[in-house]
């Protein structure tokens, strides 16, 4: 258990996400740890499998800091993945090379045989890792946590693998939703676990990915997304009184202001595709925004990405902002494209 005195003293972050409107704002980028960093190729290419470099604290620490060290960022987040808690619930996790994660399908058997009860064990390297970070981190930078929401990682247990539109959930959550729903449930609770690790070994904050959201129609999006994120931030809060959580349901669109009402996060992350009107009318007034540039349009760079990015700034520097990209980086962006980003944002 980390001591408070370790922890963030409260750093531009975390300074607006207690409500303070910051100008220039915090920025870190989501992925910011991974293949467009010559440094992170180095690194993985040591560690052996993509799960090994997940659970070696020492490898993980250091890739964790590493944007941290070249860009100066306001915040790091925690190398991990979102598919390590199918891994701790018993699921073979595999990921392959230049194809992405590939898991065994999970069917109604699987699912009954999923073990209820507690998971975190199988996160105590998770756990090291927050806490070597922590301790290595200066006391202005906050440490972000985090897990996949539990429909996002439904996704992958259920069709094996990334789909373009995740039809094997959702036929699964449409022909069988009580089998779905005891899946949603047992992951309600290892993502429970997962994350109170995180915030009891150091994390300053916790960031729910449920980068899959914007596929569900209203009805499934308020039985599938909110009411799962709602009862895992209560767990959480339940523990740890006052965790700060952020949810980022890509895609929500109409729904995000429902999204926000009725889990209870306290800041919201929203894509590219999200007016930024409606983020400052809608959204900023209940709590703060983190978001949205184009991953493509940092990608692509010039004079476009500047316009991008002062449209950004004008747009939700009025309120509680917390600068990001609307999705993660990509791994072809040029390092000099992001360092043109951080210097522009805190020009300002
Ligand atoms: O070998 C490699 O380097 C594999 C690439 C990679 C990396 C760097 C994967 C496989 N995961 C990660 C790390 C990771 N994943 C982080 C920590 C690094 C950081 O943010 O700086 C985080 C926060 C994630 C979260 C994650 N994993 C999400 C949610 C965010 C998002 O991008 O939508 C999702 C959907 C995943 C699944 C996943 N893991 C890896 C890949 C390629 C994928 C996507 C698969 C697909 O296409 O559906």
């Amino acid at each position: 258990m980390t001591d408070q005195a370790r922890k963030s003293d409260g750093g531009k972050f975390i300074r607006t996400l207690a409500g303070e409107n910051l100008q220039p704002p915090p920025i870190w980028m989501m992925r910011q740890a991974g293949r467009y960093l010559p440094e992170y190729r180095v690194v993985r290419k040591s560690a052996g499998s993509f799960l090994d470099l997940c659970f070696n604290p020492e490898l993980a620490s250091t890739v964790t800091l590493q944007p941290i060290e070249r860009f100066g960022f306001d915040a790091a987040i925690l190398f991990s993945d979102i598919l390590v808690v199918p891994h701790a619930l018993g699921r073979e996790v595999r990921f392959v090379e230049g194809e992405g994660p590939r898991l065994e399908p999970i069917d109604r058997a699987g699912i009954e045989s999923l073990v209820p009860g507690n998971s975190s064990d199988a996160f105590d390297a998770v756990f090291e890792t927050v806490s070597l970070v922590r301790n290595r981190l200066d006391a202005d930078k906050t440490l972000i946590g985090f897990c996949g929401a539990p429909w996002t990682v439904a996704t992958y247990m259920v069709a094996g693998r990334g789909t373009p539109d995740k039809a094997p959930a959702r036929l699964m959550a449409s022909r069988d939703p009580d089998s779905f729903q005891k899946l949603i449930d047992r992951l309600v609770s290892a993502s429970a676990d997962y994350l109170i690790g995180q915030l009891e070994a150091g994390a300053d904050v916790v960031q729910i990915f449920d980068s899959w959201a914007g596929i569900l129609g209203e009805d499934d999006f308020e039985r599938w997304c909110i009411a799962p994120t709602a009862e895992l931030v209560r767990r959480v809060r339940e523990k740890i009184p006052g965790a700060r959580m952020i949810g980022f349901p890509k895609g929500a669109g109409l729904m995000l202001e429902r999204y926000v009402a009725k889990t209870g996060v306290d800041a919201v992350g929203i894509d590219w595709t999200v007016p930024l009107d409606y983020a400052r009318d809608r959204l900023q007034i209940r709590v703060p925004v983190q978001g949205n540039l184009d991953p493509l349009i940092l990608l692509a760079g010039g004079e476009r990405l500047d316009r991008a990015i002062d449209r950004i700034l004008d747009g939700l520097s009025g309120g509680r902002f917390i600068f990001n990209l609307g999705h993660g980086i990509v791994p072809d962006t040029p390092i000099e494209h992001v360092e043109r980003l951080v210097e522009r944002v805190r020009q300002r």
